[in-house]
C-alpha cells in the first residue's frame, strides 16, 4: 500500500465508503457531523468548502471508524470479526520488522511554502471538534516528530496540536511519552526543541505513532513496515527533521522551555469521553515554516465519548498487550480485549484456559507490568467470548467472589487525563497514580470440575433440533 493518503482516500471512495460533504462549518458542525456518522460506524467523511474557506481545503474525519476500513488499512483479513482482527494485526506486528526510509530532495508537500510573516495557521480550517473545546485543533489524527539530542533518533507520535495564532500553536504531550522526554532534554539545557507537525497523512503514519514502541525505534520506520513498502522523507533544511514528501501539510519550528514561552492549551474533549484538563502554561510551537500540498487535507481524529469514536487506539493497544503477554510465554492465553467503552485499556478482559491455581492472577499480574493506563481487568475462562459485554457481566456476575476473587493493586502509574484524579493533584509536576482492580472471573480453579454446568444447550443438540424444525421454526 502506498503511504499517500490521497491514494487511500480514491481506494475508500471506490469501495463506497467515502461521503464527501461541502459548506459545513469548521466551528462545531464538522465536530457534530463526525460524531454522529461515528456513532453509526458511518463511512470517512471529507468536508470540503468549508465555511469561510477556499474550495479544496478539506478535512477529513472518521477514517478508520469501521472495522473493514481498518481492516483494508492494515491489510488484514476485512471479513474478520473484530477480535480475529485484533489477533491478526498482533500476528502482524510480532513480525514487523522496521523498513528503512527513502531520502528525496522533492515532493508534493512542497508545492506550497510560506515563511516567517507569511504563514498563517488560519489558513487552514482546523475544526472546533467539540462544544467546550479550548480552540480550534489541526493536530488530533496528526504525528509530531522530533530527534533525541542524545541518541539522534527520530520520534513521530500523534499529540493533539491548538492553533493559538497565525505562527503559534500549542501541544500536550503526556509526561509518561517519548516525544515529552525527549522536550525536556532540550529544555534542560535551555534550549527550544525543533519539532514538526505533520497534520495530514496517510493513516498507517498515524497508527504507527500512536502505538508504544522501544526508544529507538522509528515509528515512521514503522509505518513503512506496516504498509509494505518504505516511507519517502524530505531531510528540512531548516530543523534537519525528516517529513514524509507526501504529507498533507507539514509545520515546522520549535517548542521552547515553558519557562520562556506558554500559552493556555485546552480544554479539550478527551478519549475517556470527559473534558479532563486544561493548562494555564502548555508548551507552544512557534512555527517557522509551514509546507502544504494543493488542496490539503487535515486528517482528523478528535476523540469522541465511548463507545464511539475511532476505535484504533484500543485496538492497537489490544493488540500489543497480546503480543507482550504472547512474548512472557504465558501458557493458556486465549484471547485480550478492550471493551470499546473500556478506552485505552481502562477496562480490558482477558480469556485463558486455567493451567493451574493462580494463574488467572498471573495473567492479570502480567498485564499490569507491560503497561497501559488499566483500571480493571477482568479474567475470564475461555468459554466466555471477551468481545460480548454481556458475557462478560455474566461471568462476573456468577464466577467472580468478591471476597476473594478481586485483587486490588494501589499506586499504579496514570494519567492527568484520568477523570478520577482529583482537581487539587492535577499538575504535570505531580505523577497521577491509580488503582487497578483484577476481577478474577473464572471459576475457582481448585473445585472448577464441580463448578455448576452451564444450562445453555450443546452446540450440537441446538444445531440437530434447529435442522429437524427448519421449516416449521
Ligand atoms: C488519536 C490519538 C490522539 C492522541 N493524543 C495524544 C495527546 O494529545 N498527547 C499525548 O501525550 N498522547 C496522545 N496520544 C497517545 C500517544 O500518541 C501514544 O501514547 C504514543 O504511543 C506516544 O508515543 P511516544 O512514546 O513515542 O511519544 C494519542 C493517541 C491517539 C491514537
Ligand atoms: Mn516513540
Amino acid at each position: 500500500m502506498s503511504l499517500d493518503l490521497r491514494e487511500w482516500v480514491a481506494a475508500v471512495e471506490e469501495r463506497g465508503e467515502l461521503r464527501r460533504l461541502a459548506g459545513a462549518d469548521w466551528d462545531l458542525e464538522i465536530g457534530v457531523l463526525t460524531e454522529l456518522s461515528a456513532e453509526c460506524k458511518g463511512p470517512a467523511l471529507l468536508f470540503d468548502e468549508i465555511w469561510g474557506y477556499p474550495k479544496g481545503y478539506r478535512v477529513l474525519s472518521n477514517a478508520l471508524v469501521s472495522d473493514r476500513r481498518f481492516a483494508f488499512t492494515f491489510g488484514v483479513d476485512e471479513v474478520a470479526s473484530p477480535l480475529e482482527l485484533v489477533r491478526q494485526i498482533k500476528d502482524k506486528l510480532r513480525v514487523l520488522t522496521p523498513l528503512e526510509l527513502i531520502e528525496a530532495t522533492d515532493g508534493p508537500v512542497l508545492e506550497n511554502l510560506a515563511e516567517g510573516e507569511d504563514i498563517d495557521l488560519f489558513r487552514f480550517p482546523a475544526p472546533k471538534w467539540h462544544e467546550r473545546d479550548g480552540g480550534r485543533y489541526i493536530g488530533t489524527g496528526d504525528v509530531v516528530i522530533v530527534r533525541d539530542p542524545e541518541t539522534g533518533c527520530i520520534n513521530a507520535a500523534p499529540y493533539r496540536v491548538q492553533v493559538h495564532g497565525k505562527n503559534l500553536a500549542g501541544l500536550y504531550m503526556a509526561p509518561g511519552n517519548q516525544g515529552s522526554a525527549i522536550c525536556r532534554k532540550y529544555w534542560s539545557r535551555g534550549e527550544a526543541c525543533p519539532m514538526i507537525v505533520v497534520a495530514g497523512q496517510h493513516p498507517l503514519i498515524w497508527a504507527s505513532g500512536s502505538m508504544k514502541w522501544p526508544a529507538g525505534v522509528s515509528e515512521l520506520e514503522i509505518a513503512g513496515a506496516l504498509a509494505g513498502e518504505p516511507l519517502t522523507v524530505i531531510r528540512s533544511s531548516l530543523t534537519g527533521l525528516p517529513f514524509p514528501a507526501e504529507a498533507e501539510i507539514v509545520l515546522e519550528g520549535e517548542c521552547p522551555p515553558i519557562d520562556r514561552r506558554s500559552h493556555p492549551e485546552a480544554p479539550f474533549g478527551e478519549f475517556t469521553g470527559y473534558y479532563t484538563w486544561s493548562d494555564e502554561r502548555g508548551p507552544v510551537i512557534e512555527v517557522r515554516r509551514a509546507m502544504w500540498r494543493n488542496d490539503p487535507i487535515i486528517l482528523g481524529a478528535p476523540p469522541l465519548c465511548p463507545p464511539a469514536g475511532e476505535r484504533l487506539r484500543d485496538y492497537l493497544q489490544t493488540a500489543q498487550l497480546w503480543k507482550r503477554l504472547e512474548e512472557r510465554e504465558m501458557p493458556g492465553l486465549k484471547s485480550v480485549w478492550i471493551l470499546p467503552a473500556g478506552v485505552s485499556g481502562l477496562l480490558t478482559v482477558i480469556a485463558v484456559d486455567q493451567q493451574y491455581e493462580g494463574h488467572g492472577k498471573d495473567v492479570a499480574a502480567a498485564a499490569i507490568s507491560v503497561g497501559g493506563l488499566g483500571r480493571f481487568i477482568i479474567v475470564v475462562d475461555s468459554d466466555i467470548d471477551p468481545t460480548n459485554e454481556q458475557e462478560v457481566l455474566w461471568a462476573v456476575a456468577t464466577r467472580c467472589d468478591p471476597l476473594d476473587a478481586v485483587e486490588i493493586v494501589r499506586n499504579c502509574r496514570s494519567t492527568i487525563l484520568d477523570p478520577l484524579i482529583p482537581p487539587e493533584k492535577k499538575n504535570l509536576a505531580g505523577q497521577p497514580n491509580s488503582a487497578r482492580a483484577v476481577l478474577l472471573a473464572c471459576r475457582p480453579f481448585s473445585w472448577r470440575s464441580r463448578f455448576p454446568v452451564v444450562n445453555r444447550f450443546s452446540d450440537e443438540i441446538r444445531r440437530a433440533v434447529g435442522r429437524k424444525w427448519a421449516d416449521q421454526f
